[in-house]
């Protein structure tokens, strides 16, 4: 219990530190509308440029989990013993350009490995914590039935691992999460990740699936400030994020690991949202999900524009592209997507649809390298 308690403690301590975040709550409020104004030609010029990540500038590690890294669709016909392996590893990462944060992870992304099974599957789950590791780690996966979804079995002091078996009863997408006091903390430095349970009967194909996952950061300094930036505590306490993200980093997404499609194909996104606190607005700019199973349901709705994704919940949404271009997942509560870091790039390749899109002008579009 000592080092629960140490860690309540440091919490509690940053908890006091008000300096940092009157300094950082002051320039916020003295930005003006003029501060504001912005020149537009493009739809990439409504978010910031991307960042790149260097990973010269600094020994911090890239954990930005790609879209593309997922298990694929399940073959099986029948039930089966599953055994998964996670393990928790505290490590350095870049959170943007010139910027570096301490994560919590499991597998050292965030969100951690996607996770797949079957509906009546055994899951025997694995957690090892990383014997580098200051703290306590567990693993809650809302897909269990059972005390705290691990965490009553689960709580694995650095260097050791513990163990427990689920039947995975109910089929959907979930969220897991780290459970360890103190819990929010554990969440924000990027300790959750997606059980998807498929349904017996398996999902319908699609030609590309991608797996995102948003989370808030509380780290002291605002985007454009460079550095190791400290974990704050009273900006958790006030759900007050920096940065609000896709894939554990500040447009994550946007680079080398924005995701690639072709105008026609069938496009199924497995959305999180780790929080800990706020509730996604999840928009895609240019698209509309033609069907959404909203909070995770086995049931479908058709044609919407945006899907509420609570804080611990998690949707998967299905939609065609139709024409070439660059499409924007966003969180649609927009500050968090034009300033805050939480947009990602669909790039999607083709031969463009008069009938359904056109543009008199003739606009580049950025998917399709210049038409
Ligand atoms: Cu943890």
């Amino acid at each position: 219990m000592s080092k629960l308690n140490a860690l309540i403690g440091t919490v509690a301590a940053a908890a006091l530190v008000i300096s940092g975040w009157s300094f950082v709550s002051g320039g916020k409020l003295n930005t003006s509308l003029a501060d504001l104004k912005g020149t537009v030609t493009s739809l990439e010029d409504t978010v910031t440029p991307p960042t790149t990540f260097d990973a010269a500038k600094t020994a911090a590690i890239d954990i930005r989990k790609s879209p593309l890294d997922l298990p694929a669709a399940i073959k099986r016909t029948e039930p089966q013993k599953v055994v998964l392996n996670l393990e928790t590893v505290e490590v350095d990462g870049k959170l943007a350009d010139g910027t570096t944060y301490t994560y919590w992870t499991f597998n050292k992304t965030v969100p951690g490995p996607m996770l797949r099974v079957r509906e009546g599957d055994t899951v025997e789950l694995h957690l090892k914590n990383d014997p580098k590791s200051v703290s306590i780690h567990s693993i809650d996966l809302h897909a269990v039935n059972g005390p705290g979804g691990g965490a009553a079995s689960t709580q694995v002091n650095p260097g050791q691992e513990k163990v427990f078996t689920f039947k995975a009863l109910n089929p959907g997408v979930y969220v897991y999460h780290c459970a360890s006091p103190h819990i929010p903390t554990h969440i924000a430095q990027g300790m959750y990740g997606m059980i998807v349970v498929e349904p017996k009967e398996g999902l319908a194909p699609v030609d590309r699936e991608f797996y995102v996952m948003q989370g808030e950061i509380y780290a002291a300094g605002l985007p454009a400030d460079k550095g190791h930036q400290p974990f704050n505590g009273d900006l958790m306490f006030d759900e007050q994020p920096n940065y609000v993200v896709f894939n554990g980093a500040f447009q994550a997404l946007t680079g080398d690991k924005a995701m690639t499609a072709k105008a026609g194909e069938r496009i199924r996104l497995f959305v999180g949202n780790g929080g800990p606190n706020l509730i996604s607005s999840f928009h895609v700019i240019g698209e509309i999900f033609d069907k959404v199973h909203e909070e995770g349901a086995t049931e479908a709705t058709s044609n919407i524009q945006t899907t509420l994704i609570p804080a611990g919940g998690a949707t998967w949404v299905e939609f065609t592209v139709d024409v070439p271009g660059r499409y924007m997942l966003v969180d649609h509560s927009i500050s968090r997507a034009i300033n805050k870091g939480a947009v990602a790039y669909l790039d999607v390749t083709g031969n463009p649809n008069e009938e359904i899109y056109h543009d008199p002008m003739g606009h580049p579009s950025p998917g399709t390298g210049g038409h």
